[in-house]
């Protein structure tokens, strides 16, 4: 557990500096994510606390705010919710494809999310 927590302190940091590269003009609106990736909110319909993964970022351990907290997603990118029953020997996950969303997920798999992978 020890070396999980160290990587979600070096994950969020640089999760940090890509949402600030990533606001600017064309910026989305609340609600839409950007192709190719999948977003992910703290509040069902797309409120709260958000963030994008990107496949091309691999394996990422979701931001604090997020774990086990996902009221809602958009996907724009295909990919695996994982969560993490004893690392790094048991997993359940939930195969996401491109085109998936769902409002409302805490009620579900969003409640038990603690990683997004490019493939389960
Ligand atoms: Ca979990």
């Amino acid at each position: 557990m020890k070396t999980t927590r160290t990587r979600i302190a070096t994950l969020t940091t640089a999760i940090g500096l890509v949402l600030v590269a990533g606001a600017g003009p064309a910026a989305a609106a609340p609600g839409s994510s950007r192709a190719g990736d999948i977003c992910l909110w703290s509040g069902r319909n797309y409120t709260g606390a958000s963030w994008c993964w990107n496949p091309g970022n691999g394996y990422v351990d979701v931001p604090p705010a997020l774990h086990d907290n996902v009221g809602s997603f958009q996907a724009h990118a295909s990919g695996c919710f994982i969560n993490w029953i004893q690392v790094p020997t048991r997993k359940e996950t939930r195969v996401v494809r491109n085109g998936d969303y769902r409002r409302v997920y805490d009620n579900d798999f969003g409640g038990r999310i603690d990683a997004v992978a490019p493939r389960c």
